[in-house]
């Protein structure tokens, strides 16, 4: 039997074979092919992406790096072919993944193509380390994935018979258009709003976490019109017909500035997903659920963008982060707060583990005082309670405390909430938490707070929070004037630190020489 290529498998393999040749391991993996099938936009990637797997954490987890034209990479190009059986030539893992893939593909009924869902099933069945991760990380396997083949050849082989569905809610059949034509209108709204959105995460905000969590939704959207069936939504469309295109309202063109712009276009994707939940309902129940799940998503996005909007703000000057605590300091608290305060810390933390709530509620009024005098803002470490009783600018907790949806209750919207983070996947769950800045850490060992070794965090995960994520963060742990520049060579452009200037002699003078190292 003559087996071809889906357009979407010759790409994952002309990918592939360019990312495993930028790599610099002798005896490729099938790691570079993984990849490849999560950058395309795939029935692979979809896969993957339903069991919470994206590119992000492959690239992560096998240490790969994108060669800088891997996404720009178009089909159109005709020595493509060539590449392409160089890929399989000289990758022999390559080979055994299509051999497989060529086996699963001849199971279908539907024309013997071999696409990137085949792929991905040739890279399961394979005893590799990649197949064994893909079962750890998202339980996918080569059997769960005969389930999901399927699924997917039933959606785009076999749409949802439309006429069907409608006659059962008895619809005519102009009901049965006009119900097309509304949520094809819809569709394009929601894709065009989730474009200006990612266009603004990707020039303004920079922030590739969030852009990735957007990639998300535009499958979600995919994965609900095959339910629909695509071929019905086009066919319905009329555009010259539809009066709404010649109504245009003042507010259309009234943006005043980037954030206005953003917050329009979320509403619009709000909207949208919402047109779309209530229309799909008289077409198919399944696509509705995606188009509410879309919409609580779009919350949450909304939220996560503007919280980090309104915290890079708040915190835009913000450099030097003292943590106190009086049994680390030489002469006292107060004075290792009010002399580095006068020699320019931005924020104070008041951590303090062993005075009584009374002891900390006087303490914490006089740290009040000196900050606002000095302009800088104050955070209560652990204590939303407390943070409130002395009017703190707001609260600062760890992973094994509350969490940021109880605080919140507690402390309201205005107060900032901070979150120590020691890796990714603690980082990313506080953004979307709703924490207004976090800590990234330990960076460097530290003998202020205990950690087991295997907790230390190092430099490599500064590198990767500087990458990803744009809500204002501290790296913290063991920085000292004398590595201060590598982590600042990190990435990191504020810190947050203790000891340094606790415990030494003269806390103003070594807070202006930190200070210096973050102009030199
Ligand atoms: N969280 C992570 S590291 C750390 C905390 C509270 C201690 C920071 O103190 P130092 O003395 O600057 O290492």
């Amino acid at each position: 039997m003559h087996y071809s290529l889906t357009a979407g498998a010759q790409r994952a393999l002309i990918q592939a074979e360019r990312i495993a040749s930028g790599s610099t391991e002798m005896e490729p993996t099938l790691a570079p092919l993984l990849a490849a099938l999560a950058l395309e936009e795939s029935r692979a990637a979809e896969i993957m992406l339903a069991h919470q797997i994206d590119l992000t954490l492959i690239l992560e987890e096998f240490q790969i790096q994108l060669p800088g034209d891997a996404v720009a990479f178009s089909i159109d190009s005709p020595e493509q072919p060539l590449e392409m059986s160089q890929a399989l030539q000289q990758y022999p893992a390559f080979r055994e993944v299509l051999n497989h893939a060529m086996q699963q593909a001849s199971r279908s009924d539907v024309p013997a193509e071999i696409g990137s869902e085949h792929l991905l099933w040739g890279l399961l069945a394979t005893s590799a380390e990649e197949s064994a991760w893909l079962q750890r990380a998202g339980g996918l396997s080569a059997e769960k994935l005969d389930d999901s083949i399927n699924v997917l050849f039933r959606q785009t082989a076999e749409p949802i018979d439309v006429d069907f569905a409608l006659r059962k809610a008895s619809a005519t059949a102009g009901d049965q258009t006009n119900t097309l034509r509304t949520i094809d209108a819809a569709a394009n709204r929601l894709r065009e709003g989730l474009r200006v959105i990612e266009d603004f995460l990707r020039f303004s905000l920079d922030d590739a976490h969030l852009m990735s969590l957007l990639k998300t939704t535009r499958h979600q959207l995919a994965d609900a019109l095959r339910f629909i069936g695509t071929d019905a939504l086009i066919s319905s469309r009329d555009t010259i017909n539809d009066v709404g295109t010649s109504v245009s309202t003042t507010s259309e063109f009234d943006r005043s500035s980037l954030e206005h712009l953003l917050q329009a276009n979320l509403k619009r994707v709000q909207e949208a997903a919402r047109t779309l939940e209530e229309f799909s309902k008289l077409i198919s129940p399944d696509a509705a659920a995606i188009f509410k799940q879309m919409r609580y998503a779009s919350y949450t996005l909304e939220k996560t963008i503007l919280t980090c909007i309104s915290s890079q703000r708040r915190l835009q000057d913000s450099r030097l982060y003292l943590l106190v605590s009086e049994n680390l300091c030489h002469h006292g608290a107060g004075p290792a707060i009010r002399e580095s305060l006068a020699a320019g810390v931005d924020l104070v933390q008041i951590r303090e583990k062993s005075m009584t709530d009374r002891q900390l509620l006087e303490h914490g009024k006089r740290v009040r005082e000196w900050t606002r005098k000095a302009g800088a803002m104050l955070i209560m470490n652990d204590r939303p309670d407390l943070a409130i009783a002395i009017d703190a600018d707001g609260v600062h907790v760890g992973q094994e405390e509350l969490p940021v949806r109880e605080v919140r209750q507690i402390v309201g919207p205005r107060r900032l909430i901070g979150v120590s983070t020691h890796n990714m996947e603690q980082a990313r769950r506080a953004v979307l938490d709703g924490a207004d800045y976090i800590g990234v850490g330990p960076t460097f060992p530290t003998l202020t707070k205990n950690f087991a070794s295997h907790e230390y965090a190092g430099l490599d995960f500064v590198k990767q929070v500087a990458a990803e994520i744009t809500l204002p963060w501290f790296a913290i742990g063991g920085i000292q004037a004398d590595n201060l520049q590598q982590v600042l060579k990190a990435g990191a452009t504020r810190v947050a630190l203790s000891s340094v200037i606790c415990s030494h002699e003269q806390p103003g003078q070594i807070t202006r020489e930190l200070l210096e190292q973050f102009s030199s």
